[in-house]
């Protein structure tokens, strides 16, 4: 039983979210997902998400692909959340590639290559348009 954990904020979820997330699935048997808080997401990308924690948390656990969501509250808990929740693999986007070698002696560790011509930012522009 091969326990996959993955991060992200998936704000105005979109198919490459659901890309990474089966992706994710497909490495082992369970998937597990830390979904960025509103805090730590606006720190790190300098804009507020555009739905609630608690709503991106519901969207992300009512994926058939998901076993289990819990909130991310900074980059600096990651060795915690993989132990505390008996993670095998780390998988990440590959815009974060090396960023989290350092776990590979807690935990297998793979960047997967993000889906192209597609992005929250790029939606968000598109609407502000029409
Ligand atoms: N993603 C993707 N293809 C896209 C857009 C996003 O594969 N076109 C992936 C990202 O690589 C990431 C996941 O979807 O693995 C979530 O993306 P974001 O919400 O932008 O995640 P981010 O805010 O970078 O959070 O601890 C690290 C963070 O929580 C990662």
């Amino acid at each position: 039983m091969i326990r996959v954990i993955t991060f992200g904020t998936f704000d105005v979820f979109h198919a490459g979210h659901l890309s990474i997330l089966e992706r994710s699935k497909s490495l082992g048997d369970y998937l597990i997902v830390g979904v960025s808080s509103d805090a730590f997401s606006t720190g790190k990308k300098k804009r507020t998400p555009i739905y609630s924690e608690n709503d991106r948390m519901r969207i992300i656990s009512a994926l058939a692909c998901v076993g289990e969501v819990f909130l991310e509250e900074s980059l600096e808990q990651k060795e915690d959340y993989i132990r505390s929740h008996a993670a095998h693999l780390l998988v990440m986007g590959d815009d974060w590639r090396g960023k989290f070698d350092d776990l590979r002696n807690i935990c297998d560790v793979i960047y997967l290559p993000r889906t192209p011509s597609i992005s929250t930012t790029a939606i968000v522009e598109v609407i502000k348009k029409t």
